[in-house]
């Protein structure tokens, strides 16, 4: 294969000259992946504390997961929904038995569920709450990511994901994260369909809410007639300590958007969950997509879900994430200017560089620790995220410790 021989210099040149500039990755060339091991095109071994942004919660690779995607490939692939598949209803009642839920419709990315979700919330807003039609609103909070299509942008904060990408979707209240007051208000109009967030944001830098902030926003959407609509395409799938990150707070949200390590990181695969009442509002050729539901993602995704279960990897990000906040409470807040503090819940945490915004300085420190054999990126300049596959080990975690720790503490400018 073409890229057996190049060197990573000369990938990240054919890159540079033929593919699109919308991303700015770490000069890394990744090359093979197994557990929470990444590999360079040099062969040069890390410890991925990145995790494909938690879509690779069950390790690269994982076996099983692999097996399930060659076994279902060497079968059928895709058929498109026009016809049923052997694989999709028995996956159905396994997601839906899994989170507790009536229905599922399958999608694809992340954005895709997400946008489902925003239909669905709409639809039954119409056709069920009786909101006179397109005056339904959903409201967002500030700081939320869900995606690059228009409709996710279009609820965002950030000018880098907004800036000359207008007009913008109609029907969307932007209010502040974790503000309960600010959602009372809000939902004082009677048009108000839905609320979508994240029960931890990540892409804001891993900003985890009051810990009353969830329960209390969902109890008064459900005392509006609102429907409680949770992102947990990062938190979800075990991430954050329970198999969701609403999990925590024992309330089942009205519509579950799930993506990334649904699948394991092996291929696309997001779903969105609710009750009947909400889901069939969907009529026949209302929604849908034509890899929606595939056998291949279907067999990837109830191996994945399996994986978690049986490898006990919420309990997993739950204890080592403990231990992980502790030692860098212990040894970096206590002990570097350079770091203020660290966050999160689980294996979803970040540590918050004593600069300012544009400082080039989480950056260089990724560099370094790239250098010393971790990779991790910074998300909004100062902050930088640390998210390893679920599956690895304390042992594993104490020296990616002493890796971050080493590389703060010696870290010249
Ligand atoms: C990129 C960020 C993380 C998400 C939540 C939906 C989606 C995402 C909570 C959409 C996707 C990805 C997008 C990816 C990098 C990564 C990311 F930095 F962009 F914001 F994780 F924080 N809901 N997040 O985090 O899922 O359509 O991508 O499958 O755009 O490079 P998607």
């Amino acid at each position: 294969m073409l890229q057996d021989t190049l060197s990573s210099e000369a990938l990240m040149q054919l890159e540079d000259q033929y593919g699109a500039k919308n991303y700015h990755p770490l000069p890394v060339v990744l090359s093979k992946g197994e557990g929470v091991f990444l590999w360079d095109a040099e062969g040069k071994k890390y410890f991925d504390f990145l995790a494909a942004y938690s879509a690779v919660n069950q390790g690269h690779c994982h076996p099983r997961i692999v097996n399930a995607l060659v076994e279902q490939a060497h079968k059928l692939t895709l058929t498109s929904r026009a016809f049923f598949n052997d694989v999709l209803g028995p996956y159905e009642k396994f997601i839906t038995e899994y989170f507790g839920y009536d229905r599922v419709l399958p999608m694809n990315t992340g954005v895709e569920g997400g946008e489902t979700a925003v239909k669905v919330c709409r639809k039954w807003a119409y056709e069920v709450k009786g909101i006179p039609t397109n005056q339904a609103k959903i409201i967002f909070v500030t700081g939320n990511f869900w995606g690059r299509t228009l409709a996710a942008i279009s609820s965002s904060t950030s000018s880098k994901s907004t800036k000359n990408f207008g007009p913008y979707m109609p029907g969307y209240e932007i209010i502040p994260y974790n503000d309960i007051d600010a959602l009372h208000d809000a939902l004082q109009d009677p048009h108000v369909a839905g609320f979508m967030v994240e029960p931890i944001q990540g892409e804001a830098g891993v900003v985890v809410p009051d810990e009353d902030y969830l329960p209390k926003a969902y109890e008064l959407c459900r005392s509006h007639n609102v429907l409680f609509i949770a992102d947990e395409v990062q938190t979800g799938i075990a991430r954050t300590g329970k198999r969701l990150a609403c999990d925590h707070h024992g309330f089942r949200p009205d519509i579950l958007i799930l993506g990334k390590a649904l699948s394991g990181g092996v291929l696309p695969v997001s779903a969105v969950l609710s009750s009947d009442e909400i889901m069939l509002t969907i009529q026949p050729g209302e929604h849908g997509s034509t890899f929606g539901g595939n056998p291949l993602a279907c067999a990837v995704a109830q191996e994945a879900l399996k994986v978690v279960e049986d490898e006990k990897l919420a309990d997993n990000a739950a204890y080592l994430g403990e231990i992980f906040r502790e030692r860098i409470r212990k040894n970096l807040v206590d002990k570097s200017d350079l770091v203020k503090l660290v966050r999160g819940k689980g294996l979803l945490n970040a540590v918050v560089i004593n600069e300012h915004e544009d400082s080039p300085t989480a950056w260089n420190l990724c560099l370094q620790m790239a250098e010393n054999g971790l990779l991790a990126k910074p998300t909004h300049g100062n902050i930088i995220r640390f998210a390893p596959p679920l599956v690895i080990t304390e042992d594993q975690l104490h020296s990616c410790c002493d890796i971050i720790e080493r590389t703060i503490l010696s870290y010249k400018e």
